[in-house]
């Protein structure tokens, strides 16, 4: 791991929570996430799984939890099954975890190998009376592929036909959806390392950059920082920004045009969610702050509106009414056309087309019960969004939010957002020179003795 150790006290207390939301004598079952492949023997960057991670903090390939918390046998209430390590594995892909670290890690006492697993497995299904198997729920999730649990699932029904099944996600969701304290410390350093890369990007950008020029930046500040992207990063200049999920990120960034950029780092694999617009040269038009400063009003607004109790629909309703304001004073739209609009297809949608924000933790677009009124200890992103085509730009702006009794607290207070703000700091910044040649031959288009060495 690249990030300073989690205390184990977040683990212990997570299937603590988890054992008192299970009826009497069941079992849970959680597995790793595959290593997925690509092409040839090529893998793509394991991420761990959500909920294995968040009951233990194993991030390790092929790892298998069970909780069983009525069991008869204490050493049956938790168990993890990890791959062995061997010479050969540790040889190539590097250390496993031994049973003695997996409990200082898990504060899980009995460790076992994979190879102890059907066994034991067997033997705890004969004993319980319900069995919880996770599964991967997301309303906006399709999944063709068959993940490593979904397997799990369909090979246990196949060998136990009749025991009695149970859906694990929405208990984990309920549970996920309301952060601890450690995690909230985890999703602010998150929420920190996106302020270091925003702040490097203030400095960099100027008309001439290539979007991916200003990723690579970002890059560099988050992976010496520990962390990572937490998502594929949008840095879309111009009318690039009307494409709600661009990643080409291969444009040239023009005077005169906004940067749109909904970047941030994930830390300790909690994430964290930024969106940001700013001026390629530095100052911002009168139309385009003008623009800015109404999608700014109602960031602040729908801030403000993330109350315990309220729900998710009423608040995306509320937000919806503000950028339809914002566009009246904007003279995008006129109050003719809403009063004539269909109401199945309201005028603001040309505008802003999608949702105020999400619940924002382990995932990006994290889990949790968002039927339900919004709850203290949730944190949710707030994005709203205003996206002109025919002007050739957007603003979306999007902070991190932690709702409690008190008050909404933004966990993205420190980052800059106020056009005058932005303006001062890429305009005292030193510039860069212009177009440097970088040694790594990033020219190669022009320089073609650096593509003939290799
Ligand atoms: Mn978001």
């Amino acid at each position: 791991m690249r990030y300073d150790r989690i205390r184990l006290k977040l683990f212990v207390e997570n299937r603590r929570r988890l054992a008192g939301l299970l009826p009497a004598n069941a079992l849970v079952v959680v597995n790793a996430n595959d290593i997925c492949p690509t092409n040839a023997d090529g893998s793509q960057t394991t991420i761990p799984n959500s909920d294995l991670f968040y009951l233990t903090g194993v991030e390790q390939e092929q790892s298998i939890l069970i909780v069983y918390p009525d069991s008869d046998d204490k050493k049956h209430r938790e168990l993890l099954f990890l791959r062995e390590p061997t010479s050969d594995n540790e040889l190539w892909e590097g250390h496993k975890l031994t049973k003695q670290e997996a409990r200082e890690l898990t504060g899980i006492e009995n460790i076992h190998w994979i190879s102890e697993f059907p066994r034991l497995f067997h033997r705890l299904m004969c004993e319980c009376d319900s069995v919880f198997l996770n599964t991967n729920e997301h309303k906006r999730a399709i999944i063709d592929v068959e993940s490593r649990e979904a397997r799990f699932v369909i090979e246990t029904i196949r060998k136990y036909p009749v025991h009695d099944y149970r859906r694990l996600a929405p208990l984990m969701h309920c549970l996920r959806a309301v952060k601890s304290e450690t995690e909230i410390s985890l999703i602010q350093k998150a929420c920190d390392l996106t302020n270091q890369g925003f702040k490097r990007v203030l400095n960099f950008v100027q008309p001439g950059v290539k979007e991916y020029e200003v990723e690579a930046e970002l890059s560099h500040e988050f992976i010496r920082c520990g962390g990572r992207f937490a998502y594929a990063p949008i840095i879309a200049s111009g009318v690039n920004a009307c494409c709600l999920h661009y990643l080409t990120n291969n444009q040239v960034c023009r005077q005169g045009d906004l940067l749109l950029l909904d970047v941030a780092a994930s830390y300790a694999n909690y994430n964290s969610d930024l969106t940001r617009t700013i001026p390629v040269a530095g100052r911002f038009t009168p139309r385009q702050k003008a623009v800015y400063n109404s999608v700014l009003t109602v960031l602040r607004e729908c801030i403000a509106g993330l109350t315990p109790d309220k729900k998710i629909k009423d608040w995306q309703k509320e937000a919806e009414q503000l950028v339809e304001r914002e566009l009246v004073n904007l003279k995008l739209l006129s109050l003719r056309q809403i009063k004539q609009q269909d109401p199945d297809q309201p005028a603001f949608k040309k505008y802003f087309m999608h949702g105020c924000g999400h619940p924002i933790g382990l995932d990006v677009h994290d889990v949790g019960l968002t039927v339900n009124p919004i709850q203290s200890g949730w944190v949710m992103t707030v994005e709203p969004a205003i996206y002109i085509r025919e002007e050739g730009f957007a603003v979306r702006l999007e902070n991190d939010i932690l709702v409690t009794e008190q008050g909404p607290v933004d966990m993205m207070a420190h980052i800059p957002i106020e056009t005058d703000e932005i303006e001062d700091l890429m305009n005292s910044r030193l510039k860069i020179a212009k177009a440097k040649p970088s040694p790594f031959g990033c020219n190669t288009r022009s320089d073609k003795s650096l593509v003939a060495k290799r």
